[in-house]
């Protein structure tokens, strides 16, 4: 299997996340994909490819204009603000405020577009989700051009953005941007299903009225985990888009036995679907030793995913999310991209 990754998303390196009411060294490290990339090379996965530049158009088929605009100038306004440190939202227009309005200061608009305060943005925070939007894109355009499947090492994750809002260390939605770009070279419907311990809120909220995209996520229950605001399994699509909406959320400590009865009922949900292309949010988090998840995946049931996914027969793009035990984090993902093979 193909691997596509670039040292540009190395350029985002934060060093502040604000966590228990102190500011720690991010959980999402640059280190990461270096330990993910190592255990592709260890175990002969396959060639590693640098991305395509894709541009912003790819961006802009599923994030607000507005929203891209202050990604791209967020650090220099922030600076220019005269702020020293990095840039933490910390006003919001929350329920008994207005929300229609976009403020012009920097720390307005910064309230307006994040969703929380663990993402904190910094220099190169713009370049390293351009280059990670472009890995999903190039790893989505070999599975098109091929039917082969692909592994797109991206970071920073994706699946927290929405159209306009950032949050949960993601940017710009990879998995969504790879998944309209199928649409767009002809597919008649993808499904995104999302593997990672926290809800994949913003992929979610981008395709709730479609169609032609399925979006079905595994994720610890929104009533104790993040995202907390949405994630219910009640959340089933709207208009045209009822019923290709499929939320699973599941409780602190589960384990694979419950964990994959749920995935097997997500695969017949794809299969039923008739959905062409798949596009998996790989996050590893749900692992038993990882630091900021609850649930109890093994590394071996990493494996068996994979080769569970493999059954659908479906051309499929893996796009790596979370996934923060860094010693474990390469093994596990790279379980599940071997397991599909295995079984393919
Ligand atoms: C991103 B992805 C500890 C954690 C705060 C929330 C989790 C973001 C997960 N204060 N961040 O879905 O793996
Ligand atoms: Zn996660």
């Amino acid at each position: 299997m193909l691997t596509f990754y670039s040292d540009q998303t190395l350029r985002r390196r934060a060093r502040t996340e604000l966590d228990g009411g102190r500011l720690v060294a991010p959980y999402e490290s640059p280190e990461r994909v270096v330990l993910v990339l190592k255990w592709v090379r260890e175990v002969g996965l396959g060639e590693v490819r640098d991305p395509e530049s894709f541009g912003l158009a790819p961006v802009l088929a599923v994030h607000d204009r507005g929203y891209v605009d202050f990604i791209a100038g967020c650090w220099d306004e922030w600076q220019a603000a005269g702020h020293t440190g990095e840039a933490i939202a910390w006003i919001w227009p929350t329920r008994t405020l207005r929300d229609d309005v976009i403020p012009e200061h920097i720390d307005g608009r910064l309230g307006h577009y994040a969703q929380s305060a663990d993402t904190s943005i910094c220099a190169g925070t713009f370049e390293a989700a351009m280059a990670s939007k472009d890995i999903a894109l190039s790893a989505m355009a070999h599975t098109l051009a091929t039917g082969e499947p692909s592994f797109g090492l991206c970071r920073p994750p994706g699946h927290h953005a929405a159209s306009d809002q950032f949050g949960g260390y993601c940017f710009f939605n990879n998995a969504a941007i790879a998944a309209q770009h199928a649409l767009g070279q002809g597919v008649g419907r993808v499904a995104v299903l999302d593997v990672d311990f926290h809800h994949g809120n913003g992929t979610q909220q981008i395709f709730y009225a479609r169609d032609d995209v399925l979006f079905a996520s595994l994720h610890g229950d929104p009533r104790s985990c993040f995202p907390y605001f949405l994630g219910h399994a009640d959340e089933t699509g709207r208009g045209r888009g009822l019923g290709y909406n499929v939320n699973y959320p599941m409780a602190p400590g589960t384990a694979f036995d419950a964990w994959s009865r749920a995935l097997d009922d997500a695969l017949g949900r794809i299969r039923d679907a008739g959905c062409e292309v798949l596009v998996v949010s790989l996050g590893v988090d749900a692992f038993e030793h990882d630091p900021i998840s609850a649930f109890k995946l093994g590394s071996d049931d990493f494996t068996e995913l994979g080769r569970r996914l493999a059954t659908l027969g479906l051309p499929t793009t893996f796009l790596l999310e979370g996934g923060y035990a860094v010693e474990e984090i390469g093994i596990n993902a790279v379980n599940v991209l071997s397991g599909f093979e295995a079984a393919s």
